[in-house]
């Protein structure tokens, strides 16, 4: 007999539609609206403002039905909308995993990146479709849309691995990605 209880959920295909940025069956959706992204941007009136001012979609996260429990491997796919909110590209929360379990992102639309820090040292690395990102264990990370359409992205996860949101308003990302002239630039976290 097995070490482990029978797992809650069957083998199962699921579509992954790449144009549509859909995954079929589909499980939880989550819809983060700027208001969902209190003090994480630099500029907390710009911030104010954009919530007071219809209170956008920044992005939106479809899931697969497979649950994030323990030894699960659950998918997702992210559409962060193009934006910027007092120069700052619109993004992901972002988060670290308690257990610093590692995931890995996969491009499909648009153009991103994804900021990654460990409590010392940040990193970036460029996402467009097609690009695998590897997030090794220990590393906080977060999405940002750097083009002009909506930027999307596969993330294959462990289901145990959870979300510490609380770890990003202490630590902060190392950087913050910010529209500049030609493409993006970066400045240190807490400057300013
Ligand atoms: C990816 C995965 C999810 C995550 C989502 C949005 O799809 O990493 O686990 O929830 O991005 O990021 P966040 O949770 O930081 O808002
Ligand atoms: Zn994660």
């Amino acid at each position: 007999m097995s070490q482990y209880s029978p797992l809650p959920i069957a083998p199962l295909s699921i579509r992954f539609d790449h144009v549509a940025a859909t995954l079929s069956p589909e499980g939880p959706t989550l819809t983060r609206r700027m208001s969902d992204l209190e003090g994480l941007f630099r500029d907390r009136a710009a911030w104010q403002e954009a919530v007071a001012e219809g209170d956008p979609v920044v992005y939106s996260v479809v899931s697969s039905p497979v649950p994030e429990i323990d030894r699960e491997l659950p998918q997702s796919i992210t559409t962060i909308q193009p934006g910027t909110t007092a120069g700052e590209l619109w993004m992901t929360k972002g988060h670290q995993h308690p257990n610093h379990q590692g995931e890995i992102y996969l491009g499909i639309a648009g153009n991103g990146g994804l900021l990654m820090f460990n409590g010392t040292e940040s990193a970036w690395l460029d996402i467009v479709p097609g690009t695998i990102g590897y997030i090794p264990p220990g590393w906080a990370h977060r999405s940002v849309n750097i083009g002009d359409e909506p930027y999307s992205f596969l993330a294959v996860y462990p289901g145990g691995a959870g979300h510490d949101y609380d770890w990003v308003l202490t630590n902060g990302m190392g950087r913050r990605a910010l529209a500049g002239a030609d493409g993006i630039s970066f400045v240190d976290y807490f400057e300013g």
